[in-house]
């Protein structure tokens, strides 16, 4: 109990800080920015109370989903405050999120596999120097620090490296011979970072290669999609997979 009145003193902080300006109904973007902040306080919660539900070796799996979505609902404030008032995509906040967020889901990948394979640390190096290459190279690409299709190249590679360890090393093979509920979270995990991950650079396609390269709210309106997918969608996978394993 104290926790949550820490954690919710703590969260309504910069909802007061955060302005709304003016949202326009029509204004698909804004209007996603606020559904998916809301939506990432309420997991935020879901996964810390959650917590008790489970077995020791699950709560910190819950644990790291739960500061997942707390992070990026902090960034949330301040990117939909960004768009609201400026119609700018938040290109700094969104990585300073990314780049919280995405090694502490890498962080999950491994809580999962450690459970269950000698292999999960070599993987977890591989995965991570993946996804610092695939962020930096993003980040450059949207900041006009270099041009968007090299960038865009390098941080294709990047991930589709991470998809090979995944698929082909020995990960995969370390996993077949665990427990069914591990071999789910696995699974859960892949797909994750295949196809909801997919979503990103169709994201940052539309936003710099496509057209004329100004569709700022396609660009905005698909991440904020994939932040929902990829953050909350993946945190409750992890939930099912550890309740169930809990109760079994
Ligand atoms: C919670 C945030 C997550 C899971 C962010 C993930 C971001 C990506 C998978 C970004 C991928 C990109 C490429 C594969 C190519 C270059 C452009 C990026 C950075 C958007």
């Amino acid at each position: 109990m104290k926790y949550l009145l820490i954690l919710g003193s703590v969260i309504a902080l910069p909802s007061f800080a955060a302005s709304g300006g003016d949202l326009d109904a029509s204004d698909y973007t804004g209007v996603s920015f606020w559904l998916v902040t809301a939506a990432l306080l309420a997991s935020t919660v879901f996964f810390f109370i959650e917590r008790d539900r489970v077995s020791a070796k699950w709560k910190t799996s819950l644990t790291v989903s739960g500061l997942v979505t707390g992070i990026a609902f902090w960034h949330y404030l301040y990117m939909r405050g960004v768009w609201v008032e400026t119609g700018e995509t938040p290109t700094v906040f969104r990585y300073i999120d990314w780049l919280l967020t995405v090694p502490l889901l890498i962080v999950e990948f491994y809580l999962i596999l450690a459970a269950a394979t000698n292999v999960a640390g070599s993987l977890f190096k591989k995965l991570l120097l993946g996804s610092i290459v695939m962020l930096v190279a993003g980040y450059l690409g949207e900041a006009g620090v270099w041009p968007a299709m090299p960038a865009f190249l390098l941080g294709m590679a990047a991930w589709i490296y991470m998809i090979y360890e995944l698929w082909m090393g020995e990960g995969k093979a370390a996993c077949n011979t665990a427990s069914p509920a591990v071999q789910s979270a696995y699974n859960a995990m892949m797909k994750i970072i295949i196809v909801g991950w997919a979503i990103y650079p169709l994201g940052y396609a539309s936003g710099y290669l496509i057209g004329d390269g100004s569709s700022a709210m396609n660009l905005n309106l698909i991440y904020n999609l994939a932040d929902f997918v990829n953050k909350i969608l993946f945190g409750l996978i992890i939930w099912h997979v550890a309740v169930k394993e809990s109760s079994a």
